[in-house]
């Protein structure tokens, strides 16, 4: 019940600053969008298809890492813990390491909270021992989680190289937030590590433009919260490599001159104008270990795949 009123307070509040977040977005001279929009219940399921790609190495390199590991991982972890998963989308991984972790609780945490539901429900009928909870938040903005939840013993689980979406100075002040939050616990997290250009370029434009959908996906997600007139058949899908800030970005260029209103507002975009839609980090062995003690960890694990295309790391 108090988690509940939590939830309908926290999207009340998210409601009305979205819309002022995107429409400052939109009109900057380089229009961007905030990634989290690409997670509406369509958005999640495209993005659940990419994790299927053969492309898309991340998720079945991450996968394969925590496989070999998992006696290690659940040693550092110990047992009857409180699992708290960050951006848990179809909670697919959590779920894969319930055998060998065995938590008590399970705290599925994720921007899209009717996705979260159709996937937990499922989840607790074939784990009835476990406690589960769905939380619907931006943890981006605020990490607070129900005072229901044991502060003891957390694991906080942050797959996927989510955190690669943020820029070093977020993804510190996030890493941050949640060592705060962590008593005798730890973070076990996966990040992307560098790579050859061609691979990252097939993950991220593959040829069956299930990414494609995805990206262009985050325009009708504008319209639903804005109430805009963005066409999808207007733009296309574009991924370019940052080598200076050791990125992957996404954009949505215009095909021709396009002009889209919202209420009070109207933006117009040239041919081959570009809506900045997302950035994904890749790290180095080094650049990993540097970021997680500038955000206070003292103790660092790191286990990788032959390739060393990711790694997944245990801090406390
Ligand atoms: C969920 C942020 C980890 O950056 O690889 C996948 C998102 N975007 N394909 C990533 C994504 C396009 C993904 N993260």
């Amino acid at each position: 019940m108090h988690t509940s009123a939590v939830l309908e307070e926290s999207a009340l509040l998210t409601q009305h600053s979205f819309t002022a977040e995107i429409e400052a977005g939109l009109l900057q001279d380089c229009a961007t969008i905030s990634p989290k929009f690409l997670y509406d219940a369509l958005g999640s399921h495209l993005f659940a298809a990419i994790t299927f790609l053969p492309e898309y190495y991340p998720t079945n390199t991450e996968k394969s890492i925590l496989a070999q590991y998992r006696n290690q991982i659940a040693e550092v972890v110990g047992k009857d813990g409180v699992l708290i998963d960050l951006g848990a989308g179809n909670c697919l991984k959590a779920a894969s390491l319930f055998d060998s972790l065995k938590p008590s609780t399970y705290v599925a945490i994720d921007f899209s909270i009717e996705y979260l539901n159709e996937a937990l429900n499922q989840l607790k009928s074939k784990h009835p021992e476990i406690a589960m909870h769905a939380l619907g938040m931006d943890f981006s903005q605020h990490l607070t989680l129900p005072n229901s939840i044991p502060m003891q013993h957390r694991t906080f689980f942050y797959p996927g190289s989510s955190i690669g979406n943020f820029s070093a100075v977020e993804a510190l002040q996030l890493l941050k937030k949640i060592k705060s939050q962590i008593l005798d616990g730890g973070l076990l997290i996966g990040m992307d590590l560098m790579k050859p250009d061609d691979v990252l370029i097939d993950a991220y434009d593959d040829p069956l433009k299930v990414t494609a959908a995805f990206n262009l996906n985050i325009l009708r997600s504008i319209n639903n919260h804005l109430n805009s007139d963005f066409d999808v058949s207007q733009f296309k899908h574009v991924v370019t490599i940052n080598h200076q800030e050791n990125r992957v970005e996404l954009y949505l260029e215009a095909l021709d001159d396009v002009r889209v209103q919202w209420p009070n507002n109207v933006r117009t975009f040239k041919k081959g104008e570009r809506i900045h839609t997302e950035n994904s980090h890749k790290y180095t062995i080094e650049s990993i270990k540097q970021l997680l003690r500038s955000a206070g960890f003292e103790s660092i694990q790191i286990w990788t795949d032959a390739k060393k295309y990711f790694a997944v790391i245990y801090a406390k």
